[in-house]
């Protein structure tokens, strides 16, 4: 008889980095894909099936937290990836208060309605992981990161906190963190020497691999130089 393959929980999988992450676990885990965009959810479930993969989507707001605890109920998850995040990069007096409230609500709050909904279960078999995707902007302030900064240097203290509450009942908790990828994430168009999504989703994987007794707690990954093209 074989073993059921690890179930992974990507949010904010329908495109960016959430969707790399969940195309780079599909060979090694079942995918459970979390966004609102339904049509670009079902683009990577084929995309996944097309390797030979399976993929449910689940088309969700993660800032709702009653929808969240509704449609994650008895849902197994091995692997969280609390990837969903949003970035309205501009001055502080320029922002207004529904962006704020949004990037709060995606980047922070909906962290607690997820993890809440799949953590107990990892604890009660023993073992999980939840991978947090941070920012180098969650250890380094800049202008125009005032409020997108802040939820950053929030997750960093979520995820040490909740760390230090869980790990020796089995589960990893973890951060990586990213220089700029080339996404439609924020303002601006991607540079040439930006990440690509596929190197996050790389290192999400080698933090998910790691030996059971070893846990990878922070992970800060940076293009080489943004004085160098790509390749060159
Ligand atoms: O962003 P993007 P990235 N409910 O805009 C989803 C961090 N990061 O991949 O709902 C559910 O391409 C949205 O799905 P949809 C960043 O802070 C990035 O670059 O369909 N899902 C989409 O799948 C974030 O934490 C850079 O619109 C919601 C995804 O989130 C993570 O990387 C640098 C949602 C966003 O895709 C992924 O960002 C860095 C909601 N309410 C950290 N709202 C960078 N790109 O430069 C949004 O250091 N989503």
């Amino acid at each position: 008889m074989s073993t059921p393959r690890p179930t992974a929980l990507v949010t904010g999988a329908s495109r960016g980095i959430g969707r790399a992450i969940a195309l780079r676990l599909a060979p090694s885990h079942d995918i459970v894909a979390v966004a609102r965009s339904t049509s670009e959810l079902d683009a990577l479930t084929k995309d996944v099936a097309a390797t030979g993969g399976t993929c449910r989507p689940i088309p969700l707001d993660v800032t709702d937290g009653a929808a969240v605890a509704e449609r994650l109920r008895g849902v197994d998850v091995d692997v969280l990836v609390n990837n969903a995040g949003v970035g309205v990069l501009k001055p502080f007096l320029e922002l207004t208060a529904d962006e704020w409230r949004t990037m709060v609500d995606v980047n922070l709050n909906a962290l607690y309605h997820v993890t809440r909904a799949v953590l107990p279960g990892m604890l009660s078999r023993g073992r999980g992981d939840v991978v947090n995707i941070g920012s180098i902007a969650g250890r380094s302030a800049f202008v125009g990161g005032s409020c997108y900064a802040a939820t950053k240097w929030a997750v960093m203290a979520f995820t040490e906190s909740l760390m230090l509450e869980v790990r020796d009942a089995g589960v990893r908790v973890s951060v990586v963190m990213p220089g700029s990828v080339a996404t439609h994430f924020g303002a601006g168009d991607p540079k040439n020497w930006n990440l690509r999504p596929e190197d996050v989703a790389e290192s999400v994987a080698h933090v998910v691999a790691a030996p059971p007794e070893v846990l990878i707690h922070r992970l800060e990954v940076r293009a080489l130089s943004p004085k160098r093209q790509r390749g060159t």
